[in-house]
């Protein structure tokens, strides 16, 4: 049985993350989709409503499951026993931001770490961008499904009441 953690911040989880999140699902038996909680780092939306959000998001797929953790990384693959991290890859800034992490991974635990390209479409896709550009009143319908859009214009609506 072939398994493999798909860690991140998601917040949100966009377009670009279920798109790997669907490459890995029909690549692996089994995916578990990790909120990686960063305790010092306050996100737009809790861990609770991320994690929510992603299940809804991935409910097509009943080989997907989406759990949350706080530490070190290899610590919660040694926990669900999966020696397999996947991540997403836009570009090459992106290849040089994992490669230390990936590496450490590795030495830490024997983890390999897989790497999937995105599709074009989603190359300019970041969660960061598409709040930047929400909280400014630019359209973001294309990069979020229409249940994280509509939390996400709820959410913008009541900071600025
Ligand atoms: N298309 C394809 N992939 C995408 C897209 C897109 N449009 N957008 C993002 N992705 C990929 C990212 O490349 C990444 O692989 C994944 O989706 C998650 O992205 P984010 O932005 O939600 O999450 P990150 O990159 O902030 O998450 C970083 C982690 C939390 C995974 C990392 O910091 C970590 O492992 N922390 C745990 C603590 C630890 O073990 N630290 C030591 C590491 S060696």
């Amino acid at each position: 049985m072939t398994a493999a953690v798909f860690p991140g911040s998601f917040d949100p989880f966009t377009v670009g993350h279920r798109y790997i999140v669907e490459r890995a699902a029909a690549r692996f038996d089994s995916l578990v989709v990790t909120v990686v909680v960063n305790p010092n780092k306050q996100g737009m939306f809790g861990v609770d409503e991320r994690i929510a959000l992603i299940r809804e998001d991935c409910a097509h797929l009943p080989n997907v499951r989406v759990e949350r953790w706080t530490g070190l990384l290899v610590d919660h693959l040694r926990q669900e026993g999966i020696d397999t991290i996947v991540k997403g890859l836009r570009s090459g800034t992106d290849f040089d931001y994992e490669t230390p992490m990936a590496q450490m991974n590795r030495e830490l635990a024997d983890v390999e770490s897989m790497f999937l390209l995105t599709d074009p479409r989603y190359a300019h896709v970041s969660s960061s961008l598409v709040k930047e550009v929400a909280k400014l009143g630019g359209d973001v319908t294309p990069f979020l499904s229409p249940h994280i859009h509509e939390r996400l214009m709820a959410r913008l609506a009541g900071e600025r009441r």
